[in-house]
């Protein structure tokens, strides 16, 4: 496996007026020239790349693992004696490498529910074989799709259930309308707050699409009788398997600047070249000839046909992974669930 480092000057120029998720890649200080001097942005990773490189020789350890998710554990386990459930939210497109080790060893004490969230950018197969196989596990798990609020009114009644006999003993001590605790845990950017905002049905918790939002945990109140503490998503210090880091990576868990995008970007068209959705091939018009290509070939293919070329007529591969990532992120390329039970 190779490792990534910082082999290649770039030009940049492209990426800084490039807006949407790339956006949060701008030097700040472009902007607001006037204001305090702030610090610079750390340089994306980079790597070599060539079109003769095998897939493998394409790979890169990805761990994203700061400060603040050490003191989210931290919190979290302080935390947990206030609680009477936990709801794990996980992606429906990653059920494996998007359930936390560390949080469910945390956790395991507490009756605890897992939402599969992002349904609608999953296969619908894949989720419900996923519903089955978790339920054979013992585990209580709803699919939802927080954007649209499909799903999510189960959860009340679901965790009311599993929740009877606290709140039949909290009444017999004389509580008159027991509020239940529960805490959202879950990897960052899998929707946490936007589940908070769906319940609540007011827009209560921050919520953005990149992951690391969400700083502190905080209470809010959703419903007669429920109460929630958002935390901040959590990752775990090493990944058994780069790919759960590249599953993690493709589906927007991990901060886009600690990684090489073109290097992520091969090894996506890597699977998606085996998958032959019909939304991938039709949107960047590719032939059964482009699909035998090698990934590299393959992105340069995706640029060219993109219109997305630098000087001199070279295909820009930067901005064509980029984009394949952003819309492999938005289901642009279909409903791709990338681990089955
Ligand atoms: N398509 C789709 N997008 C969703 C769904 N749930 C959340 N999102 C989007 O995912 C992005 C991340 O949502 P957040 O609620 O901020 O995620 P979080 O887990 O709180 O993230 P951190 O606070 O960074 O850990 C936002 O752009 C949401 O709109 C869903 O079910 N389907
Ligand atoms: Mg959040």
């Amino acid at each position: 496996m190779k490792k990534t480092s910082n082999q290649r000057k770039k030009n940049t120029s492209h990426r800084q007026s490039r807006g949407g998720r790339s956006g949060a890649r701008m030097n700040p200080s472009a902007k607001n020239r006037s204001a305090k001097p702030v610090a610079p942005k750390p340089k994306p990773v980079k790597a070599k790349r060539s079109p003769s490189a095998t897939s493998s020789e394409h790979t890169q350890v990805i761990q994203w693992y700061p400060g603040h998710m050490t003191k989210t554990k931290r919190r979290i386990e302080k935390d947990l004696k206030l609680v009477d459930a936990v709801a794990e939210i996980i992606d429906a497109r990653i059920p494996i490498s998007s359930r936390n080790p560390d949080i469910a060893r945390l956790t395991a004490g507490k009756p605890r529910i897992v939402l599969l969230n992002k349904c609608d950018m999953a296969d619908p197969r894949a989720t419900a074989q996923w519903v089955s196989f978790l339920s054979r596990e013992n585990v209580r798990a709803i699919p939802v799709d927080c954007k649209s609020g499909r799903g999510v009114d189960r959860f009340v009644p679901v965790l009311t259930e599993m929740l009877r006999e606290r709140i039949e003993s909290y009444k017999a001590k004389g509580m008159v309308n027991p509020s239940m605790r529960v805490m959202i845990v879950g990897i960052p950017n899998v929707g946490k707050s936007t589940f908070i905002n769906r319940i609540s049905k007011k827009t209560k918790a921050n919520a953005a699409d990149r992951p690391g939002v969400t700083r502190g945990n905080q209470w809010f109140t959703v419903s007669k009788g429920f109460e929630m503490l958002d935390t901040p998503g959590v990752l775990w210090p090493k990944f058994d398997d780069q790919t759960v880091g590249e599953h993690l990576a493709f589906t927007g868990a991990i901060k886009s600047e600690v990684m090489d995008t073109e290097l992520l970007a091969i090894r996506l068209l890597d699977l998606l070249k085996e998958l032959h959705t019909p939304e991938f091939e039709e949107r960047y018009q590719l032939t059964r000839e482009d699909l035998a290509l090698p990934s590299y070939e393959l992105l340069e293919k995706i640029a060219r046909n993109r219109g997305m070329l630098i000087s001199g007529g070279e295909a820009d591969t930067e901005r064509a992974a980029y984009t394949l990532l952003d819309e492999f992120r938005a289901a642009k390329l279909g409903r791709i669930t990338l681990e089955k039970p």
